[in-house]
């Protein structure tokens, strides 16, 4: 039994914060994700208990971030992180939702149940380990208010905490890994934000050494909390002038919190195809789009002739895979590093082909989720990963960043090849995707090749494709198999989906639930765009008519 006095702390602590009549939670694609107003207090009370529950079991300090990254301004949501600076471990989901959908009565009850549950065993009492948890916000105008019911909580089980303030979700992930592997052999770096802007600084001068970013980089932030910390990282950076980079930031209104991914930002860009309506950049000039917590990139450019191209996270991938493929061919440790691919069913079906067939490099499939991909690219030597969205990172296994550090160069080209993939292990943010970091990456990549966004485009030719999110009764009756790529239910559903294909050359499509939006997802691609149209507006009519069932 834990304490009554801590019991007690518990129920007085979650007074202000019931769950409204009818309401059900369930922790999503990325944590819980909400309207703010809608009973989010509630949920992110309990997620401070789960924080404390979860750094006793693991002996470490928990990270908490409060953010609805890609969703709109009034929706807001919380992740947890935990200690490598990986997303929580998949199966405390399961006990962050029964703890969220318990009403405030019982609550200090199925703490203890859980404390009984999960920490205790045969010799230790884990419960009585001390608790350490961090978190940060993004700009939403929820966050302030949602941190006191965190607080709330971790103050009820006399957790100890840092407030960090505004962060971007990477900036937090690097923050955790950083403080427990402080003073280990895997030491991440200075668990600051000061130490964060430097190891990326100094790795980017690093692999920068003898090459040149032809012009500027316009970055457009969601008016986010991107924009506030991409100017603070230029502060470290060379500029063009002293042969780094020169970067101009747009979309950075955190003032108006409305503003937040508001006809801007990478999903913005991903789903509608096109440049947020603001933007008056040149043809040919180098743009990418941040989301409303920095761990999505896309890119994109117009041509001569104004036409929009966007290189999203699957171009990302082939142009991070190819690049590190060289380097450690030229470096000599190729031989002993498995370099592979890892994205979802919504990769283009262009892209897929041309890792396997043109990189002959090998790909996993994933269901949607960070968390999945991680751990699927842990699996690589190198495992480059991303989701065609714009989110991803790439992984250096042990085994990997060994080779790279104890091999001996043979010459001065293997030589700078080996302190370049030693700077990538620092510059490519390996706790999480990490949309600066991303960029500063693919700058890089671009400049050791002298590519324009053109040359880059030109290495395959995307089919045509189409993303549209569906409203339904009841998203939850669609239950997808298969890494998302076919719906086990409702029954009849996918053979309707697989009818519509067959009619399409190269027709491929699926549909699922998002995690993250009340709506289901549709992807489709065919050989031409219209098809592509066609195809994905007729599975969103399967979809309707399944969901008003
Ligand atoms: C989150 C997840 C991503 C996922 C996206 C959309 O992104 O971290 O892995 O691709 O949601 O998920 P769904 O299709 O289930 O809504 P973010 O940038 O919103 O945190």
């Amino acid at each position: 039994h834990l304490p009554s006095d801590l019991l007690a702390a518990i129920t007085k602590g979650v007074e202000p914060y019931p769950i409204p009549e009818r309401k059900k939670y369930q922790y999503g694609t990325a944590g819980f994700r909400m309207k703010a107003n809608a009973g989010l207090d509630h949920v992110i009370y309990t997620v401070g208990l789960i924080a404390a529950a979860r750094s006793k079991k693991r002996n470490a300090t928990i990270g908490v971030m409060i953010t609805a990254s890609h969703n709109p301004a009034d929706d807001n949501g919380v992740k947890l992180v935990d200690p490598m600076g990986d997303m929580l471990e998949q199966s405390w989901e399961g006990l962050a939702t029964t703890l969220a959908n318990t009403p405030n009565d019982k609550l200090a009850k199925a703490y203890e149940d859980l404390v009984n549950e999960t920490l205790v065993d045969e010799i230790r009492q884990l419960h009585e380990r001390p608790a350490k948890v961090v978190f940060a916000r993004d700009t939403r105008a929820s966050g302030p208010y949602l941190v006191t019911a965190l607080k709330a909580a971790l103050d009820a089980v006399n957790v100890e905490y840092t407030d960090y303030g505004l962060l971007t979700t990477p900036q937090l992930h690097y923050m955790v890994r950083c403080i427990n592997t402080l003073n280990s052999p895997y030491a991440f770096g200075e668990p600051s934000e000061k130490g964060y802007y430097e190891k990326m600084a100094h790795a980017f001068k690093t692999i920068m050494h003898g090459r040149t970013i032809q012009g500027h980089i316009t970055v457009d932030c969601a008016n986010g909390v991107g924009a506030p910390k991409l100017k603070e990282l230029i502060k470290y950076l060379p500029s063009g002038k002293e042969g780094g980079i020169d970067i101009k930031v747009v979309n950075d209104d955190v003032v108006r919190p409305e503003a937040l991914n508001l006809e801007c930002g990478a999903d913005y860009v991903k789903t509608k195809q096109r440049a947020p309506p603001n933007f008056n950049a040149q043809p040919g000039d180098r743009c990418c789009s941040l989301d409303g917590d920095a761990d999505r990139l896309v890119y994109y450019y117009t041509d001569e002739s104004k036409t929009f191209h966007l290189l999203d996270g699957d171009r990302i991938a082939t142009l991070g895979a190819v690049f590190l493929a060289d380097m450690t061919r030229v470096a000599g440790v190729d031989q002993k590093l498995k370099i592979g691919i890892v994205q979802t069913a919504y990769a283009n079906g262009a892209a897929t082909e041309y890792v396997e067939k043109v990189l002959k490099l090998p790909v996993t499939i994933t269901p949607t989720g960070v968390k999945h991909l991680h751990h699927a690219a842990a699996r690589y030597d190198i495992g480059v990963y991303f989701e065609a969205n714009g989110h991803g990172t790439v992984l250096f296994s042990d085994n990997a960043i060994k080779a790279i550090k104890e091999a001996v160069p043979k010459s001065p080209g293997q030589k700078h090849a080996l302190e370049s993939l030693c700077a990538c292990i620092d510059l490519i943010n390996q706790a999480v995707g990490d949309a600066i970091s991303d960029m500063l990456f693919a700058e890089v990549v671009l400049a050791h090749k002298s590519w324009t966004l053109e040359n880059w485009r030109n290495t395959y030719i995307d089919l045509p494709n189409r993303l549209v999110a569906v409203a339904v009764n009841d998203r939850s009756i669609f239950k997808a198999t298969d890494a998302e790529r076919r719906l086990e239910s409702p029954k009849g559903a996918q053979e309707e989906i697989d009818r519509c294909c067959q009619m399409y050359v190269k027709g491929r499509a699926f549909a699922r639930a998002s995690g993250t939006e009340d709506v289901v997802r549709v992807y489709a691609e065919a050989h031409s765009k219209t098809e592509a149209e066609k195809l994905a507006a007729q599975v969103a009519e399967v979809i309707k008519k399944y969901g008003s069932a």
